[in-house]
């Protein structure tokens, strides 16, 4: 019988977590005092644990619910037409689900549908993809969440510019880092469970990617450790959840810190989450810039690229903070 260490134990309810809404829209308007006001406040949140929320972020609800809406509809399907996009074995994209398939994580209850995004569309494009893998009846769907990436995309390269200034280094640099970013988008899809003190929907983890923005629908779930305790994340509709992942932890030389999150769920009620996970073009060299690197902060981690710590993380599942120590080891 499988015992939960103490630390990782499904806690329905947890204090919540006080994390600044950060407001794009005042970021953007350029107001010396305001910008500097919100960098203050991205700093310190990304200093103590990198989870922040951003409001005033400009993305039309429309496209949020409309989102959603296709998450029930995709999910509600019978499973011979969800598996006709089954993961196979070694790739990351496609539907999985904990009740018959493998995840990493330990006890999960949930499904998911993950499928890449390319912002300079070198790849195949989102709507490729579904039509290919689902048939044509999918195209909407497809076209929909082109969409939805190409906004995250967007988003995510104003937050750069955000992270950027917070950093105290140049603007532009994350921006320009990310622009080609080849990036991942999945579909959460929690059913209600019997026994929810038993099972986690996501198990405890680090984002092995940059950047994840998240948007959770009206039910709790998320869950974020900070020195050693969990804390909710209560869902804001209007509201982006983002927080920093390994690969950011690494180009900001360690200041800024991705943290351990995982997901609990309930036996009432469904839960879904759309999850953005910009990812470096496979390309480029993580390497933090070159004012970030001082004598008394020396460089934390070699410089690496995207495909060969995910590649790692995949191999090495740790339910703690320490992949990226690891990673970093293992490349010495
Ligand atoms: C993930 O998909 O990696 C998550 O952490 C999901 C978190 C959530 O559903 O709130």
């Amino acid at each position: 019988e499988f015992v939960w260490p103490d630390n990782e134990k499904p806690c329905l309810v947890a204090p919540e977590l006080k994390i600044p809404p950060i407001d794009m829209k005042g970021f953007l308007s350029g107001d010396p005092q305001t910008v500097s006001k919100i960098c203050a406040e991205v700093s310190e949140a990304c200093k103590k644990h990198g989870f922040f929320l951003v409001v005033n972020h400009g993305v039309d609800k429309k496209l949020i619910d409309q989102a959603h809406k296709l998450i029930d509809t995709f999910f509600c399907m019978d499973l011979p037409d969800k598996q006709k996009a089954q993961r196979k074995l070694g790739e990351h994209c496609g539907y999985a689900n904990s009740f018959i398939g493998r995840f990493s994580s330990k006890l999960p209850w949930k499904e998911t549908l993950s499928f890449h995004y390319s912002a300079d569309n070198s790849g195949k494009t989102v709507e490729d993809y579904f039509v290919n893998v689902l048939g044509e009846d999918f195209r909407q769907f497809g076209i929909l969440f082109q969409e939805y990436c190409e906004v995250m995309s967007n988003l995510a390269l104003e937050i750069m510019e955000l992270l950027g200034m917070s950093l105290g280094v140049d603007r532009e640099c994350f921006r320009e880092f990310f622009k080609n970013n080849e990036s991942v988008m999945r579909l959460n899809y929690y059913p209600p469970c019997q026994k929810p003190e038993l099972a986690l929907g996501t198990g405890p983890h680090c984002d092995p990617t940059s950047l994840t923005i998240l948007h959770q629908d009206q039910v709790e779930g998320l869950q974020v450790q900070v020195d050693g305790k969990w804390y909710s994340v209560a869902p804001k509709e209007d509201a982006f959840v983002v927080n920093i992942g390994d690969t950011f932890m690494a180009l900001s030389n360690g200041i800024f810190k991705s943290c351990l999150h995982r997901a609990v769920v309930n036996n009432q009620i469904v839960r879904k989450s759309l999850a953005f996970f910009l990812c470096p073009n496979r390309e480029k060299l993580v390497t933090p810039p070159k004012d970030l690197i001082t004598m008394e902060n020396p460089q934390a981690y070699p410089e690496f690229t995207w495909p060969s710590l995910l590649e790692f993380t995949q191999k090495h599942y740790r339910s703690d903070t320490k992949t990226l120590d690891a990673f970093a080891t293992w490349l010495r």
